[in-house]
Order: structure tokens, then C-alpha cells, then sequence
């Protein structure tokens, strides 16, 4: 899939904020500082999420409308964000209210960082996102960190503590434009 356009459009903590067109929402999910933000502009090919190297920088959820057809949604990260214990509660609460109840939401992209692994927060999400059966697709942030002799060894880890085979994961950078193809794929599927 080509993103042709790609706008922001609205930011807001609860769902009378939210985009009332019915459109299909791909959810980007993770721990402060992973690179949701990053991500999505590396996808769109342009800057229009806000990103920072301290994390807690995403602070509402966020949608772009993309190809006019669909919207990404960015939200704040969770585990360490440098932001207050209320500011935590209130983002994990608004996060969790709108994976529930949000009908347009056709699927998750849960990001872990490639170099860190799955944290315990990070497993939490997704044994969360499981229960409540949503179509989980699971992205490992900066490779570029990792060098290539560590590589394989970095997946299997991550593949083990996960319970997932080969296939279900795509290892990315952003910086690097890594692989980016095959998530858009995975999205013009998920949309389409
Ligand atoms: N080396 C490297 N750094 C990256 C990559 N992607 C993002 N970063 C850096 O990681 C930091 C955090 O990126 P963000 O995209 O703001 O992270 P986020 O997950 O949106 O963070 P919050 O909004 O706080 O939840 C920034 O300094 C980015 O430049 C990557 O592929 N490689
Ligand atoms: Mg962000």
C-alpha cells in the first residue's frame, strides 16, 4: 500500500472526542520512548506525530486520517514515562476505555523495542489485548540498534517470550526505513 496523505486530525482523551465517521482505526500501542510516534511518521513518510526523546511525550490519543480511507491512532506510552503517577493512571485508564469500547478499532500493532525485549508492562498488554480478542500484530522497534550478529538471537528471545512463531512479528526501524513495506502490506490487508 502507498499512504498518498496522511493529516492529523483530532486529539482527545474521551470517545465524544473522537472521529464520529466510522472509519477503520489501526491502534499503535507501547511503552514510553519505544517509537509509536516515530513509526508512524516513518509509515506516512512525513512528520506529523510529535516525537521526543523523553518519553512521555504523546499525552492524548491522537488520530491521522490516512488515504482519507482510514486512521491511525497514537497513543501515550506506558511503563516509564516522565510524567505524574495521576498522569500514568489517567493514560492507562483512557487507553483501556478506548480498546474496549471503540468499534472502529480493526487491529493493534503492539511495539517492543528489539534491543529490550518484551518488558513485563509489554506482556501485561498483550495477554490484555488477547483477552479482549483483538487482532494483535506485534512490531519490534529499533533494530538499528541491534547489531546483525545479535540479530536472530534478539528474535528467537523475543519469539520465545511471547509464544509466537516466526512469522508473527516484523522487525523494523524507523530511522532506517526497515521494513516498513511489509507492516503497509499488512495494513492495505487490514483496511482494504
Ligand atoms: N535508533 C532509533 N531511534 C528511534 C527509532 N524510532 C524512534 N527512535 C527514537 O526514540 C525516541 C522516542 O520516539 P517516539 O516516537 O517519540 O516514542 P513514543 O513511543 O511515541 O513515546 P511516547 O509518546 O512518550 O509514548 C526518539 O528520540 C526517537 O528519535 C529507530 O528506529 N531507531
Ligand atoms: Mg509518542
Amino acid at each position: 500500500m502507498i499512504i498518498k496523505s496522511a493529516n492529523y486530525v483530532i486529539g482527545g482523551t474521551k470517545s465524544e472526542h473522537f472521529p464520529t465517521d466510522n472509519l477503520p482505526e489501526i491502534l499503535f500501542v507501547g511503552r514510553s520512548n519505544v517509537g509509536k510516534s516515530s513509526f508512524i511518521n516513518a509509515l506516512c513518510n512525513t512528520s506529523i506525530a510529535r516525537t521526543s526523546s523523553n518519553p512521555g511525550k504523546t499525552q492524548v490519543i491522537n488520530f491521522f486520517l490516512i488515504n482519507k480511507e482510514f486512521y491511525f491512532v497514537d497513543v501515550p506510552g506506558y511503563g516509564y514515562a516522565r510524567v505524574s503517577k495521576t498522569k500514568i493512571e489517567e493514560f492507562g485508564k483512557m487507553i483501556e476505555n478506548y480498546i474496549t469500547n471503540r468499534e472502529t478499532l480493526k487491529a493493534v500493532f503492539l511495539l517492543i523495542d528489539f534491543k529490550v525485549g518484551p518488558t513485563s508492562d509489554d506482556l501485561l498488554m498483550y495477554d490484555f489485548l488477547k483477552f479482549y480478542n483483538k487482532k494483535i500484530y506485534v512490531i519490534c522497534t529499533k533494530s538499528d540498534k541491534v547489531n546483525m550478529s545479535n540479530t536472530i538471537k534478539t528474535k528467537k528471545s523475543i519469539l520465545a517470550k511471547l509464544n509466537l512463531d516466526e512469522d508473527s512479528i516484523i522487525i523494523t526501524s524507523s530511522e532506517k526505513k526497515l521494513n516498513l513495506d511489509k507492516c503497509l502490506n499488512v495494513i492495505e490487508k487490514l483496511v482494504g
